[in-house]
C-alpha cells in the first residue's frame, strides 16, 4: 500500500526520512513541526473535507427537528444536531492549525471544489431515517474515525478522540430507536424496513472506494494519518452491523450478503456509478445542500461583521 513519497523543491531526502522516523516512533507530529508540503496539503484537504461533512450532516437531521413525534425525541435530535455543528468547530480549527483559512474552506466548500460525506447527498424521507442516520452512519463514521483518533497529526488526532465520544451516543440513539421500531407495529416495522433499504448502499459506500481505486490510500497510510485501508474499515463496519440489524429482525438489502468461512460478512458488489455521480451532484441533493449553505453563509454575513467590529474596536481599546 505504501507509494514513493513526494519530494517537493526546497524538501530533502534527509528530512523525509527524519520525518518518517518520527512517525515509526509514534510521535505525533504537531502545528509547529517540520512536515512534508504533501503531508500537510492530504490532511487540509481530509480535515476540510470532514469539517465540511458534518456541518452539511446538519441539513438531512435537522429537517425532522419541529417533526419529531415526542419532546424526548426532539431533544435528543437538537442535541444531536448541535455535537455536529461542534464537530465542524473542532475540525475546522484542527485545519487551521496546518495553515488553512475558515474563508478559504468556506469557499472551497460554496463553490463545489471541496468535497463533503457522500451520505449527505441522500433525502431523509421518514422519521425513521433520522435513527437509521445514527445507527448506520454513525456507525460507519465510528469505525473509520476510531482509527483516526491514532493518526499521526496530534490535533487532528485529538479532535477524533472527542468527536467519537459523542459519536458513540449517536449511534446508540439511532439503534435503540430503530430496534424500538423493529419490533414495534407493522407500520413502525415497515417505517424501519424501508429506511434499512435506502441507507444501507450509501452507508457501505460512504466509507470510500475500494483499496484498488483510492488514489490517496497510499501517502495517508504511508505517513500514520490512515491507519486502516477503506476497504478494512467497510469489513469492520460491515461484520458489526450486519449480525445486529438481522438480530432486530431487519432484512439486509443485498442479497448476496453471506458470512465466510473466518467469519466475515461478505457483501454482494457495489455500485460505484451511483457513488461517483452522487458525489459529483449528478445525482442526488446535492444543489439542495449547497443552496442551504450558502443562504445560511450569507444569512450569517451581519453576526460576522459585527464580530469583526467587535474585534477591532477592542484592538483599538487595547491599544490606547
Ligand atoms: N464522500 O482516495 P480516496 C459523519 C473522495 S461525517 C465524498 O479513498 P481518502 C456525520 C475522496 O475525498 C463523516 N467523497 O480518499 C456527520 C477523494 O477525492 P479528493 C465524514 C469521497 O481521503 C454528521 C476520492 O473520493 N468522515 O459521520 O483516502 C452527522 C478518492 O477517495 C467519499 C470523514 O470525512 C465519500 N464518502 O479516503 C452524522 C472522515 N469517499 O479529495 C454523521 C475523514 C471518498 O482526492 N475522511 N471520497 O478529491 C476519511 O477518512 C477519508 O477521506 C475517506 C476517503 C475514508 C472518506
Amino acid at each position: 500500500m505504501t507509494q514513493p513519497t513526494t519530494i517537493h523543491p526546497g524538501e530533502t531526502p534527509e528530512q523525509h526520512a527524519a520525518f518518517e522516523a518520527r512517525i515509526a516512533r509514534g510521535e505525533k507530529i504537531e502545528a509547529g513541526d517540520w512536515m512534508p508540503a504533501e503531508y500537510r496539503r492530504q490532511l487540509i484537504r481530509m480535515i476540510s473535507q470532514h469539517a465540511h461533512s458534518e456541518v452539511v450532516g446538519m441539513l438531512p437531521e435537522g429537517e425532522w427537528i419541529s417533526r419529531a413525534p415526542t419532546l424526548k425525541r426532539k431533544t435528543i435530535l437538537m442535541a444531536k444536531v448541535q455535537d455536529e455543528a461542534g464537530h465542524g468547530q473542532y475540525l475546522y480549527h484542527a485545519a487551521e492549525t496546518l495553515g488553512a483559512t475558515r474563508e478559504d474552506m468556506l469557499q472551497a466548500l460554496l463553490s463545489g471544489k471541496a468535497k463533503y460525506s457522500s451520505i449527505f447527498n441522500y433525502p431523509t424521507r421518514s422519521w425513521a431515517d433520522v435513527g437509521m442516520i445514527g445507527w448506520l452512519v454513525d456507525g460507519a463514521a465510528i469505525k473509520n474515525q476510531t482509527m483516526l483518533a491514532g493518526c499521526s497529526y496530534g490535533p487532528y488526532s485529538r479532535a477524533m478522540v472527542r468527536i467519537c465520544s459523542e459519536e458513540t451516543f449517536h449511534h446508540k440513539q439511532g439503534k435503540e430507536m430503530i430496534v424500538g421500531y423493529a419490533q414495534g407495529t407493522p407500520e413502525q416495522r415497515a417505517m424501519a424496513q424501508d429506511a434499512l433499504n435506502r441507507w444501507w448502499w450509501p452507508a457501505v459506500m460512504m466509507l470510500g472506494p475500494h483499496d484498488s481505486d483510492s488514489p490517496n490510500t497510499g501517502a495517508l497510510s504511508r505517513w500514520g494519518i490512515k491507519l486502516k485501508s477503506n476497504d478494512e474499515v467497510r469489513q469492520e463496519f460491515i461484520n458489526e452491523h450486519v449480525p445486529e440489524l438481522m438480530e432486530a429482525g431487519l432484512t439486509i438489502p443485498d442479497p448476496d450478503m453471506h458470512q465466510d468461512a473466518s467469519g466475515n460478512w461478505i457483501h454482494g458488489s457495489i455500485d460505484w456509478n451511483e457513488f461517483w455521480a452522487i458525489i459529483k451532484g449528478e445525482r442526488g441533493l446535492n444543489k439542495e445542500r449547497l443552496g442551504a449553505k450558502q443562504a445560511a453563509h450569507d444569512d450569517g454575513a451581519w453576526v460576522r461583521e459585527a464580530l469583526q467590529a467587535y474585534a477591532d474596536r477592542a484592538r483599538g481599546v487595547a491599544a490606547d
